[in-house]
């Protein structure tokens, strides 16, 4: 049933970011990470619904939703659910499918306070959700993130999307502190290139 959901908020939510410029490389990409409330009744997300990359890089792992790119207007957002995809390249394995699903309030400077911590195993290329009940009241900015310190290698590896945007709305982090936009992450650009996944989906 999650999977049908999901198809449902692929086809109402799709890209709700304008067209972008023409900008430097490299350009900001999506996670597929998501959250589902009472803004829209649907999912929120920042990726066009196109897994393109797959990545491990960071401990933590983030989108930051800024409620006013859905609504017209900035809401507090009642969170019911957060949605994370997955893929276990065979080439690449995991050490560890469990990770740390976390929702935060915070701008875009970083996630400031926590809201709720819960460990969800990740699946291959399927939604894998940290369900709230009761749901969560979100301030106008949060994020939603993958915490990978079960790990000692950053698994399990997220995907995103290949669709720039004129604002970055993922990030990753290897501190908690300086959060980095992917992929231009400091350390992302030597491994995301081999990690390239495209023929894959095809
Ligand atoms: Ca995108």
């Amino acid at each position: 049933m999650i999977g049908s959901s999901l198809m449902i908020a692929a086809l109402l939510s799709g890209q709700v970011m304008p067209m972008p410029e023409p900008c430097g490389y490299p350009p900001p990409l999506d996670f597929f990470i998501r959250a589902n409330g009472d803004v829209c009744r649907d999912f929120l997300q920042y990726d066009d619904g196109s897994a393109y990359w797959l990545l491990w890089d960071g401990i933590w792992r983030g989108t930051w939703f800024d409620t006013n790119d859905f609504a017209g207007s900035p809401w507090p957002f009642w969170c019911h659910q957060t949605e994370y995809w997955f893929y276990h390249h065979s080439s690449y394995p995991w050490d560890i499918s469990a990770f740390y699903a976390e929702l935060w309030n915070g701008t875009v400077a970083g996630p400031e306070t926590l809201l709720d911590r819960t460990s969800v195993t990740a699946l291959h290329y399927a939604p894998a959700s940290a369900i709230y009940n009761p749901s969560i009241w979100t301030d106008t900015q949060f994020w939603a993130v993958v915490n990978t310190t079960m790990s000692g290698g950053g698994w399990p590896s997220v995907l995103a999307d290949n669709s720039p945007n004129p604002v970055a709305h993922s990030f990753c982090s290897d501190d908690f502190l300086y959060w980095a936009p992917w992929p231009e992450f400091q350390q992302s650009l030597e491994r995301s290139s081999w990690a390239e996944i495209k023929g894959l989906f095809r």
